[in-house]
């Protein structure tokens, strides 16, 4: 594949097999028409960028019956609120702010009742109705040159941008920067964050790596990436959500830079993260938790055990499809979403049920999926009695 931004082609160092879209939760009578693509991944060392070789057409995943919710946790509802408390350094009273990819507004939701003009971009139609319900100004369009180009008041007058685990999901950085630069005010800023590499890297979290993610971020590709465009990475700040994030602040060229930014891109150099050869270790990593966790499920199913997964995230369908865990090895998948409920999980087909059904039908083991929630969960959960696994350290 060629990178998109560097226009140089890069060589996949890894193939994780056939993928179904992580979303795409669906009924029995779907299961012939199912669309699989190949997922292998490369890394660009000129900009030090992960990235999927391949990957289906947005259209494909963010449509009419995307079914992950930002609400769903209140963890995150909480991380939301902080996040907006802290970018308000960065505005006036009466400043214009765009969400890039803003789901049910859980983000946007904490600056309606301020002066501000807002408009957040979601292209999946079911989502972005639950914003507008709630009064949210929404586009259900994805953020791109044309859905901004006619954005008036917006345009060299938007103070700050923000987006939250979307940027990865979007193929064309060189058109997202663009779109950016054509609103963000002279002295704007644009915040993002996104699951980390070296976080990844470091809990052998490859979960992370679905048909959505098709970009795993680090400071080094991050900085190497703006600077091309004349922006600059101006902090780095670490988050704890999803299993380890960066929060990136981005400004126009020529601003003060913190030491926050040297720190963790040296760190990075020190690491290797900004090197192919720390992804081809990682590949040996994911090889060998694929070899552990399917023992351990063996092991679990010989000596008699039931076992469940504990939500049906993006991240469970890499696991499931790479590992081949089917519906001989988990009896069902409990998640709290009404829109997967009742149906299969993406390419194993395994059963989702409710919450209710988790409780009532007792199961030895139980696999977190979101274990990137465990805090929450286990709090949740307290008077479950059987073992937890899963295939990061917990
Ligand atoms: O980037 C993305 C992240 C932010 O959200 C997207 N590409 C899609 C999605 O990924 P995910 O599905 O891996 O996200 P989560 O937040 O790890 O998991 C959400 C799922 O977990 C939902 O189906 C709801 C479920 N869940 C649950 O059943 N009980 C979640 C919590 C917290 C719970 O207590």
């Amino acid at each position: 594949m060629k990178c998109k931004i560097t226009n140089k082609m890069i060589n996949p160092f890894m193939s994780f097999g056939k993928m179904p879209i992580a979303n795409g939760f669906i009924n029995k009578d779907q299961f012939s028409e199912e669309f699989f693509f190949e997922m292998q991944v490369g890394f660009n060392e000129e900009i030090s960028l992960f990235q999927l070789n391949d990957h289906p057409k947005p259209e494909k995943m963010f449509n009419n019956n995307y079914p992950f919710f930002t609400s769903s946790s209140d963890y995150m509802k909480n991380h939301f609120r902080d996040y907006s408390m802290f970018v308000k350094k960065f505005i006036k009273p009466d400043s214009n702010i765009v969400e890039i990819g803003s789901n049910d507004g859980t983000f946007l939701k904490n600056f309606v009742n301020d002066k501000n003009k807002i408009i957040g971009f979601e292209p999946s139609q079911n989502v972005a109705e639950i914003a507008k319900k709630n009064k949210i100004p929404t586009l259900n369009e994805f953020f791109n040159k044309k859905s901004v180009e006619n954005l008036n008041d917006f345009l060299n007058k938007t103070d700050l941008i923000c987006a939250s685990n979307v940027i990865c999901h979007i193929p064309n950085l060189t058109e997202l920067i663009e779109s950016v630069d054509m609103l963000l005010s002279k002295n704007g800023t644009f915040v993002f964050e996104e699951p980390y590499l070296g976080s990844m890297f470091e809990k052998v979290s490859y979960d992370q790596i679905y048909d959505e993610h098709i970009y795993m971020f680090s400071a080094s590709s991050v900085s190497k990436i703006f600077k091309i465009f004349n922006f600059a990475l101006v902090d780095v700040i670490p988050q704890p959500t999803h299993g380890g994030s960066l929060r990136y602040i981005i400004k126009r060229k020529g601003n003060e830079v913190s030491s926050n930014v040297s720190k963790i891109i040296e760190y990075e150099t020190k690491i290797g993260l900004d090197k192919l050869s720390s992804c081809l270790n990682f590949k040996i990593q994911c090889e060998e938790s694929k070899k552990k966790i399917l023992n351990k499920i063996n092991s679990y199913k010989k000596n008699g055990k039931s076992i469940c997964g504990y939500a049906a995230t993006s991240k469970s369908t890499t696991i499931l499809n790479y590992c081949n865990i089917n519906s001989n090895h988990i009896d069902y998948i409990c998640d709290t979403t009404k829109e997967k409920i009742g149906k299969f999980s993406p390419g194993m087909h395994i059963p989702i049920k409710d919450m209710d059904y988790f409780h009532k039908n007792q199961t030895d083991c139980v696999y977190l999926f979101a274990w990137n929630h465990k805090k929450e969960i286990f709090n949740k959960e307290k008077y479950f009695k059987g073992e937890w696994f899963s295939h990061v350290e917990l």
